[in-house]
């Protein structure tokens, strides 16, 4: 019998759309463990497996993933046929071909939270709001998350994989959300792949061409991504990797390569570049404090 979990993602119409935002390879498989998982072994295996190359936009999306993965060896829970999960594999490169350079990539993550935003809006007026590093909020709730993950070779390429809560009624942690949560609305899984990635793919292409004039102080992906940031303005409270000690403070904006610029109670800065952010509530005179959403 057919496997109908992604009956709407085959559907000839969703490819038609999906060719027509200039993607490379279109993939789409009812059932696999992790997308990101799949086209990284994919394109690191460099050897033909009889379909298109994996060019740059190369998409694989699934009716169900199984076996979804955060950072950090985290998890990433999802009912069959009630989430969004695809990646995107990049091979940025500037105008003249040349490969763009490491140090710009972290803002591949946050350009895909925009572009979600950016789709939430459009779809469902959801208010979206930008967790650094790589979270999509609607009320405070965890909506989408981003993960990037780097496959080695002689120019190394990006798949960046994205969840995206569509159906679900349940969630697989408290502070978690879906679109019919929090908005009441049902939408097509199809629709909202389509509008994320004719958001991505524009913003894609103007970071690309020349991405530290679009990411440098003053820049426009900058502009954006800072303008519908949840984090800045806010207390925060940064764990970073590595067992390095937390650093409490106000985020005040972004790095110019993506990193979330802290400023302590000493009015010393910081710039954070990995790690997870806590959310404080404002709390005037006082320590600040996790609020309701604070362990997002
Ligand atoms: C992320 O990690 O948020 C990245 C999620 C990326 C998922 C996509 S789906 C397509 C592609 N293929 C993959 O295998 N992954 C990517 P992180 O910031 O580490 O957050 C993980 C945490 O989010 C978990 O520890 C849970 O607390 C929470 N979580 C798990 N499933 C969730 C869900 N469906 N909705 C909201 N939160 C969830």
């Amino acid at each position: 019998m057919p496997d109908l979990r992604a009956a709407d993602l085959h559907a000839p119409a969703v490819r038609a759309a999906l060719e027509g935002l200039g993607l490379g390879r279109v993939e789409v498989l009812d059932e696999v463990g992790s997308t990101n998982q799949h086209l990284g072994d994919a394109v690191a295996a460099r050897t033909p497996d009889g379909g298109p190359p994996w060019t740059d936009l190369s998409l694989v999306v699934t009716g169900h993933q199984s076996a979804g993965r955060g950072r950090l060896d985290r998890v990433w829970t999802t009912e069959p046929g009630t989430a969004l999960t695809f990646s995107v594999l990049l091979r940025p490169a500037d105008r003249h071909g040349r490969p763009v350079a490491d140090r710009h990539l972290p803002w591949l993550t946050l350009l895909m939270a925009e572009a979600v935003v950016e789709a939430l809006e459009d779809l469902a007026g959801a208010g979206a709001r930008i967790k650094w590093p790589n979270d999509v909020l609607v009320d405070g709730r965890k909506i989408a998350g981003v993960l990037a993950s780097l496959v080695p070779g002689p120019v190394p390429a990006i798949v960046l994989g994205t969840g995206i809560n569509v159906a679900q009624e349940e969630l697989p942690v408290a502070t978690a959300t879906s679109l019919r949560r929090a908005t009441g609305r049902d939408l097509a899984r199809p629709d909202v792949l389509v509008a994320v990635l004719g958001a991505f793919v524009p913003v894609y292409r103007q970071f690309c061409a020349d991405p530290a004039a679009a990411t440098g102080a003053g820049g426009p992906l900058r502009t954006r991504v800072a303008g519908r940031m949840e984090t800045l303005g806010r207390p925060v409270r940064a764990e970073l990797p590595g067992g390095h000690g937390p650093l409490t403070g106000t985020a005040v904006g972004l790095g110019e390569h993506g990193g979330l610029l802290l400023r302590d109670r000493g009015d010393a800065e910081h710039e954070v570049t990995a790690g997870d952010v806590v959310h404080l509530r404002h709390a005037p005179g006082r320590a600040p404090g996790p609020g309701p959403a604070g362990t997002v």
